[in-house]
């Protein structure tokens, strides 16, 4: 038996690093269910899980038996099976969100929606604006008054270019000896900026060729790769779509940072949900500018999908 991290998994194949040094990569199978939470998981494993691997005794293949503990994981609803739970990363110290806004265009309530993913855990989030070399003065504006908001609610922004070389050291820092999901739509730049700091992995990007800018997902599985000067990355496929899944509404509020600082002043407290509720602190700090118009109307639309998600559910068959 051997224990060792998930560095990369394709679906059928898991490659995992045992743990003891200079050995090669092991390709492993898996036996056995694994849920999360009770939840149907569309990849039983994900890149950063610590596993115990033991030989077949028929083949002699590796394979992975068990999941040691995560200490923590961020999971989205699967874009294909809306009751599934797709795992992104497991045991990692933080996150890295990759957007830009220039090309191609932020989803709205995109970034809202991946901080809720890593809100349940407390995650470390810096949200990386890349491709700054394509601003025009009206998105350095733009990126001028995002980066405010989201550094007000308690999240890390940088701004880099890939091109220009723009923000790297700051980027690379922000790497060094943790271990970090890198995440983000596609076409954003995510292997670029990992390929620009690290430029040994030679990881392949792509160019944005459709009109719609949604890219091409040129990076199809997640990896993990150990940088030189210590720390790991893990890159992913660009995410088109994030729905949020969480059942319980008032968790939503509970994970956007700065409401729920103001909602300890809420009459209702931890049972308001900031929306008409006498004594509300967070539309107080709202009319006050202390909390942004754009991620409290993000708040609402979420809220609002979350409400009609959970009452076709409950008439499932009724209506
Ligand atoms: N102008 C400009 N283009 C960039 C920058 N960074 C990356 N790009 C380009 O953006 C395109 C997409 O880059 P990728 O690194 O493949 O993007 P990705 O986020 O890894 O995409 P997926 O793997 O599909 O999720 C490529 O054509 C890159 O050359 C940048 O800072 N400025
Ligand atoms: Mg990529
Ligand atoms: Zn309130």
């Amino acid at each position: 038996m051997n224990t060792g991290t998930v560095i990369k998994s394709t679906g059928a194949w898991y490659q995992v690093r045992t743990d003891e040094p200079n050995q090669p990569v092991v390709e492993c199978r898996i036996v056995g269910k694994f849920r999360l939470d009770d939840i149907p998981l569309t990849n039983p494993i994900a890149v950063g899980d610590r596993v115990e691997i033991w030989p077949d005794e028929k083949t002699g293949q590796a394979v992975i038996k068990k999941i040691l503990p995560r200490r923590n994981y961020v999971v989205r609803q699967s874009p294909r099976r809306k009751h599934d739970l797709h795992l992104l990363a497991a045991n990692i110290d933080q996150a890295v969100l990759l957007a830009t806004v220039a090309f191609p265009d932020i989803k709205p309530g995109f970034i809202d929606r991946f901080l809720l993913m890593t809100a349940k855990f407390d995650i470390p989030v810096t949200i990386v604006f890349n491709k700054a070399d394509l601003y025009t003065p009206e998105h350095h504006e733009l990126f001028q008054y995002v980066a405010d908001v989201y550094r007000k609610a308690g999240y890390g922004v940088l701004l880099t270019s890939t091109v220009t070389k723009a923000g790297l050291n700051a980027f690379y820092e922000l790497l060094k000896d943790k271990t970090t999901l890198l995440s983000g739509q596609s076409g954003v730049g995510k292997s670029s900026l990992v390929n620009a700091i690290q430029p040994q992995f030679d990881l392949r990007t792509g160019e944005i060729s459709d009109h719609s800018g949604k890219g091409q997902h040129t990076t199809t599985f997640a990896e993990m790769f150990e940088l030189d000067y210590g720390g790991r990355i893990i890159d992913t496929p660009g995410i088109k779509m994030l729905a949020f899944n969480d059942k319980d509404k008032y968790n939503i509020a509970h994970s956007y940072k700065e409401m729920f600082r103001y909602s300890a002043d809420c009459r209702f407290g931890g049972n308001c949900l900031h929306r008409n509720e006498p004594g509300c602190a967070v539309k107080a700090a709202l009319e006050t500018g202390d909390i942004s118009e754009m991620r409290y109307s993000s708040y609402l639309g979420i809220l609002e999908e979350v409400e009609d998600q959970n009452y076709w559910e409950r008439h499932r068959g009724t209506i």
